[in-house]
């Protein structure tokens, strides 16, 4: 199906990520793969779709209901089936007709497609001589939810009905696979980081005190849509004042008072792919020094994590050396004593109490992306990094967060279209306007 929205990943990257993952797995293995739900909302409402991620990256297919079936040989060779919904003619007058076989097969790369009332009866067949079966579970460690997925549900019977089998999970060889990107998916996360940034700096020099954190975001979201975003990648945090605190704030319901800070975490989605980005501007246009000497801690801690984040280093260490140096920062600021940091120097926890979260996490189809327990950078990975330091005695929260592609011997930022250094901030914002 052609779209114009944005340029589909050719099917070549399908069938190469579906080959690697056969070759990963036993012979005679069986993998099943389900769509996502269609959340329901109330009466007869429902969420937008969102794929699976998983389904998509060895599909491309960003339609609901849809099914993968891949049957692995003896020698990594494997038969892969497509199910789609097929269109009848009341989903075709209200909702628009879904793919045709052909479209499936094209975006794809999967020759044998067929309709998903074949699925139980083709299941049964292939089933009975798989040795492993390999399923989906959502094994990310901050996952929490009480609602059941529509592969756990469709998938609960199977252990009962095929005990010959072994059961396996799929998430810890394709969280492998995701964290390192090909060229595709670097070429749709630099649009969607080109994006985020591009926008961000647009909206810039139309920001004023009195401006409601939702006008903000009206503003952003238009100039999201307009470049080939679908929407935000996330809910967008757009905190001003002493919400600059609250890690996670999305009502975006204040005006902003003059002399305050707005803390942006925003993201555009583009093609599947997720950009994630964080600045923190003075809503007036001019940094008080005590919040530019806070940007300026942050943007020094940033640039250090970058400057550490290399192939072959562990996450969990890079992760203590940052909570390092930002001790140092913090003890600048006068937000720590000597003795606080000197008690933990190796990995010094006090500095939890202005800064929360870790530094960096993986990006990709998810904004928090998946990536095996205890990761070691390599090239080829997208990570964001992302320090911050909270006072909220201050009303003074900053986080600047950039997305970066690790090199052999560098981090390359994807988002340069909006601005790190607090004068460029400043500057931006007067838009040309020169009222200094
Ligand atoms: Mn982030």
């Amino acid at each position: 199906m052609q779209t114009l929205r944005y340029t589909p990943i050719p099917a070549d990257f399908y069938r190469r990520n579906r080959d690697r993952l056969a070759a990963a797995l036993p012979p005679h293995s069986l993998v099943i793969l389900h769509a996502n739900d269609v959340y329901p909302t109330n009466a007869d409402g429902t969420m937008q779709h969102r794929q699976n991620a998983d389904l998509l990256y060895l599909t491309g297919i960003d339609q609901e209901e849809s099914i993968l079936l891949m049957q692995v040989g003896e020698n990594g060779e494997h038969h892969d089936t497509l199910l789609l919904r097929e269109t009848n003619e009341k989903i075709a007058i209200w909702e628009g007709a879904r793919l045709t076989k052909e479209e499936g097969s094209s975006l794809s790369g999967i020759a044998d497609v067929r309709w998903t009332d074949e699925y139980s009866s083709l299941l049964s067949q292939v089933a009975q001589n798989a040795r492993h079966i390999y399923l989906e579970t959502d094994d990310h460690p901050r996952r929490y939810t009480d609602v059941q997925t529509r592969n756990e549900r469709l998938n609960a019977p199977l252990r009962e009905q095929y005990k010959n089998a072994a059961f396996n999970s799929l998430y810890p060889l394709l969280s492998a696979m995701r964290l390192v990107k090909s060229s595709e998916e670097l070429s749709q996360l630099r649009e969607a980081c080109r994006i985020t940034g591009e926008g961000f700096s647009a909206i810039l020099p139309h920001i004023h005190p009195g401006m409601g954190e939702w006008e903000m975001e009206a503003l952003l979201s238009e100039q999201y849509i307009r470049r080939r975003s679908r929407f935000f990648s996330f809910l967008p945090i757009i905190a001003s004042g002493s919400d600059t605190c609250v890690l996670h704030y999305i009502s975006n319901h204040k005006r902003c008072a003059d002399g305050d800070l707005v803390l942006f975490d925003v993201g555009a989605e583009y093609g599947g792919y997720a950009g994630d980005m964080s600045r923190t501007i003075p809503v007036s246009g001019h940094f008080s020094p005590r919040q530019r000497a806070v940007y300026s801690s942050v943007l020094a801690v940033h640039r250090y994590a970058a400057s550490i984040m290399r192939p072959g280093v562990l996450k969990a260490d890079y992760e203590r050396l940052v909570r390092i140096r930002m001790a140092e920062e913090l003890l600048r600021l006068g937000l720590l004593s000597e003795a606080e940091v000197a008690r933990e120097a190796d990995d010094p926890t006090c500095v939890r109490k202005f800064y929360m979260h870790s530094v960096s996490h993986p990006l990709g189809l998810d904004v928090h992306d998946v990536c095996p327990s205890n990761p070691v950078f390599a090239e080829g990975q997208v990570w964001t990094i992302e320090p911050g330091i909270y006072i909220a005695a201050e009303n003074v929260g900053v986080r600047i967060e950039t997305d970066v592609l690790i090199h052999s011997d560098h981090t390359e930022d994807l988002i340069t279209t909006a601005p790190l250094e607090p004068d460029d901030v400043e500057s931006l914002m007067r838009g040309g306007k020169n009222e200094r």
